[in-house]
C-alpha cells in the first residue's frame, strides 16, 4: 500500500464516518502493515516555562487574556530539566519533549538555555522535540544544530475554525513554522484538538491539511480538550471516546507511517477507552502525572495498562524518520 498526499474531503469523510466496527479494523490492518502494533512510543512532557503567554488560544490556560489557576514560572534551571530527562528515561521515555508558553521564540538568553537543554538530553540518548511557538527559519537551524529532533507545533483545527478559537496570529503562520523546522531538517509534530465546538467538517479539513503535507508530519498528536476553569471553553463538554477512536482511526489510515498519540484528555478516557484507541492505530502517548499544566494519568497505571494489552514502550530513534522524509521541504496545500 502506498502512502498517499492526496486525500480528498469526500474520501477522508467517508473513512470517518464509516461504521465503527470498519472504521477500527481497517485501522488496524493499515497500523499492522506499516508498524509493530505493540510497540508504543513514550514521550515525558516538561513544562520548561509556564504561563504569562500573550496569544489568546482559547482552550488554553497559560493565556495571560484569562484568569486561570496555573503557576506561572520562568525558565526552568538546565540541571532541574537534566535530572527529569535521567527519571523519564529510567521509566522508559524515549522522547522528551519541552514545552514553553510563548507566542514565538525570541533571540535572547532563555534560547540559548533552550539550546543548551537540546544538547544535553540528545547526548542522553533520547528524541528531544520541543514545543515554544514559533520559529523562523534561523531559529529552526539553531534548534537542528543543537540535535533537536522533532518539533512540536498543532494546526488545532480547521483553517475556517481557527479564527474563533485564536485571534493573535493566522493558520499561515502555524504552517510557515513547519516550513521552516522542516527545512532545518527537523521531523514534524504536528496535529490538533478535538471537542472545541467545531464541526466534524472542522475536523476532516484539518486532517486534510495534515495528510497533504508532504512528506506526512512524523508524529500527530490528537488532543481530546482538557476543559479549563477560567478559559473561554471551560464548559465544553467531554469528548465522546467514540470521537476520538474515530478521528485516531481515520488518522491511522491516512498516514500509516506516521506515530499517532493519543495526546491530552487521557484523564478522563477509560482503560478500555484507550485500549481501543491503540487498537485502532494509535501508537504513541505522554507519560507522567503532568502534561504541561493540566493532569495525565500516573505513571504506574500506564504501565499496568501496557502490561494488560501487551504494550511496549518503544526505543529512541526507531524510525529513521529524518531518512523516511528524505528530504528537508515540506509542501503544503490547504
Ligand atoms: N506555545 C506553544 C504553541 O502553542 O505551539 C507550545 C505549547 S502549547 C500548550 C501546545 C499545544 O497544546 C497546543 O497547540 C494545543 O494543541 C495543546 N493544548 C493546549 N491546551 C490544551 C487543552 N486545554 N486541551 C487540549 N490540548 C491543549
Ligand atoms: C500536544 O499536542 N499536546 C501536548 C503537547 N503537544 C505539548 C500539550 C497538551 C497540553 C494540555 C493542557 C495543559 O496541560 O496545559
Ligand atoms: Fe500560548 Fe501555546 Fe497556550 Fe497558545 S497554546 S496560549 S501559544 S502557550
Amino acid at each position: 500500500m502506498e502512502i498517499k498526499t492526496d486525500w480528498s474531503l469526500k474520501e477522508i469523510r467517508e473513512i470517518h464516518d464509516s461504521p465503527l466496527l470498519d472504521l477500527v479494523f481497517k485501522a488496524a490492518q493499515v497500523h499492522r502493515n506499516f508498524n509493530d502494533p505493540l510497540k508504543v512510543q513514550v514521550s515525558s512532557l516538561v513544562s520548561i516555562k509556564t504561563g504569562g503567554c500573550s496569544e489568546d488560544c482559547g482552550y488554553c490556560p497559560q493565556s495571560v487574556h484569562y484568569n486561570t489557576e496555573v503557576k506561572v514560572h520562568s525558565i526552568l534551571p538546565l540541571e532541574e530539566v537534566n535530572e527529569m530527562a535521567d527519571r523519564a528515561k529510567s521509566g522508559g521515555a524515549s522522547r522528551m519533549c519541552l514545552g514553553a508558553a510563548w507566542r514565538e521564540v525570541r533571540d535572547n538568553k532563555d534560547f540559548d538555555k533552550v539550546l543548551a537543554m537540546v544538547k544535553s538530553i540528545n547526548e542522553k540518548g533520547m528524541e528531544v522535540c520541543c514545543t515554544l511557538g514559533m520559529l523562523t527559519e534561523e531559529q529552526a537551524k539553531k534548534l537542528s544544530e543543537a540535535g533537536l529532533y522533532a518539533y512540536n507545533h498543532n494546526l488545532d483545527s480547521s483553517k475556517e475554525f481557527y479564527s474563533d478559537i485564536i485571534t493573535t496570529r493566522t493558520y499561515e503562520d502555524r504552517l510557515n513554522t513547519l516550513k521552516n523546522a522542516r527545512k532545518a531538517g527537523i521531523t514534524l509534530c504536528s496535529g490538533g484538538i478535538i471537542g472545541m465546538g467545531e464541526s466534524v467538517d472542522d475536523r476532516i479539513k484539518m486532517l486534510k491539511t495534515l495528510s497533504s503535507m508532504n512528506p506526512h508530519p512524523e508524529s500527530v498528536p490528537i488532543n481530546a480538550l482538557v476543559p479549563v476553569k477560567g478559559t473561554p471553553l471551560e464548559k465544553m463538554k467531554l469528548v465522546s471516546i467514540w470521537e476520538m477512536v474515530r478521528m485516531i482511526a481515520t488518522t491511522r489510515i491516512l498516514m500509516p507511517k506516521s506515530a499517532v498519540r493519543l495526546s491530552a484528555g487521557r484523564i478522563n478516557m477509560s482503560k478500555e477507552g484507550q485500549a481501543l484507541c491503540f487498537l485502532a492505530g494509535a501508537n504513541s502517548i505522554f507519560a507522567g502525572d503532568k502534561l504541561l499544566t493540566t493532569p495525565n494519568p500516573e505513571f504506574n497505571e500506564d504501565m499496568e495498562l501496557f502490561e494488560i494489552l501487551g504494550l511496549k514502550p518503544m526505543e529512541a530513534f526507531q524510525k529513521e524518520s529524518r531518512e523516511v522524509a528524505g528530504k528537508n521541504e515540506v509542501s503544503v496545500e490547504n
